[in-house]
């Protein structure tokens, strides 16, 4: 399998995450990649190329303008404020509040976030387009016929809404390339989320349409982040009615049960019968992860790459999280060679 990857999403390398009161350094840090291009390269998976240049048409078939707007110009924008620390929200539009638009940067800063631990600095821009390109030239790899790729993409993107960035995501690749899909003539695609968080961006934007099936293996939004998203009630509205699966588990899940629900979304996907597979492969169900509860073991990770082959579909695999910095590349490698059957 061919790896997509390009070294500019170091140029995100934001110092300070509100975690727990505090501002810490990134769980998502640009060492993440480091070590999964090192086990892409010491496995023998597969060549691993650059991305290719693509406009920004396909990312604004799923991003308000006004956001990648902001999103370009808000670092600039903090700084000829004279704030001396990364861009971070202190007021969101929270309920009874204007959906106004406002001029003023840290307005503007809390109307398209929703979330805060994810600071906004020099190069993040600039890495997060690097990310949507990496993710679009896999997705073309596949459209052209390969079987399966892989989009090593940093920062991830599950959780960016049309209009809003949060949870370490900017662009949600997902999204992108499953409309691309579409654009391009597939006529239905499903998105299978195996990050150990509810991708709420991808889900909104979908919620509403039968052309792409969501589904998402994850911790309850009970007791995790993103904690407003992802109950297992929501199943898509009007049109996509149907078209929406939500698998929260509890706390302390491990593989069987995890195993229980991905065959359990499988069978849906097959039933669904897509024209592609879009994969959000995050990591971070891993049993070392330091900022989620799940239990999977790193051969667990192998057999689910194994199951998800026996779908026979088209599948894109797309980078989302995995903070166990060590074992991450393990981990994702483990995926991609157990859906290889190597
Ligand atoms: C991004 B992705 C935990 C706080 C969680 C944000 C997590 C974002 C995860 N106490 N903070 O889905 O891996
Ligand atoms: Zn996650």
């Amino acid at each position: 399998m061919k790896t997509v990857y390009s070294a500019d999403h170091s140029l995100r390398n934001a110092k300070t995450e509100l975690y727990g009161g505090q501002l810490v350094t990134p769980f998502e840090c640009p060492e993440r990649m480091e070590y999964v291009l090192k086990r892409v390269g010491e496995t023998g998976l597969g060549e691993v190329i650059p991305p290719g240049k693509f406009g920004m048409k396909h990312i604004l078939r799923i991003h308000d303008p006004g956001f990648v707007e902001f999103l370009e110009h808000c670092w600039e924008e903090w700084q000829e404020v004279g704030y001396e620390g990364e861009a971070i929200p202190t007021i969101i539009p929270a309920r009874g509040m204007q959906q106004r638009i406002p001029e003023h940067i840290e307005g503007r800063l809390g109307y398209y976030s929703l979330a805060m631990e994810t600071s906004i600095s020099a190069g993040t821009w600039e890495a997060a387009l690097a990310s949507a390109h990496v993710a679009l030239t896999a997705q073309n790899m596949v459209r052209d016929g390969l079987s399966s790729s892989f989009a090593l993409c940093r920062s991830p993107g599950h959780h960016a809404a049309a209009d809003m960035f949060g949870g370490y995501c900017f662009f949600n690749n997902a999204a992108i390339c499953a409309q691309a899909f579409l654009d391009q003539g597939a006529d239905r695609i499903a998105i299978l989320d195996v990050d150990f968080h509810h991708g709420n961006g991808s889900q909104t934007i979908f919620y509403d349409r039968q052309d792409v099936m969501y589904l998402s293996l994850h911790g309850d939004p009970r007791h995790a982040f993103p904690h407003f998203l992802g109950y297992g009630d929501e199943r898509g509205e009007g049109p996509g009615e149907g078209f929406n699966y939500n698998y929260p588990m509890p706390p302390g899940t491990s593989y069987p049960v995890w195993a229980e629900a991905l065959d359990d979304a499988c069978a849906k996907i097959a039933h669904y019968a897509p024209d592609a597979l879009v994969v959000s492969l995050g990591v971070d169900t891993y049993e070392r992860d330091p900022i989620s509860f799940f239990k999977l073991r790193s051969e667990d990770f192998t057999d689910y790459g194994n199951r998800l082959a026996k779908l026979g579909l088209p599948t894109l695999f797309i980078m989302e999280g995995g903070y166990a910095v060590e074992e991450i590349g393990i981990n994702t490698v483990n995926v991609l060679a157990g859906f290889e059957g190597v």
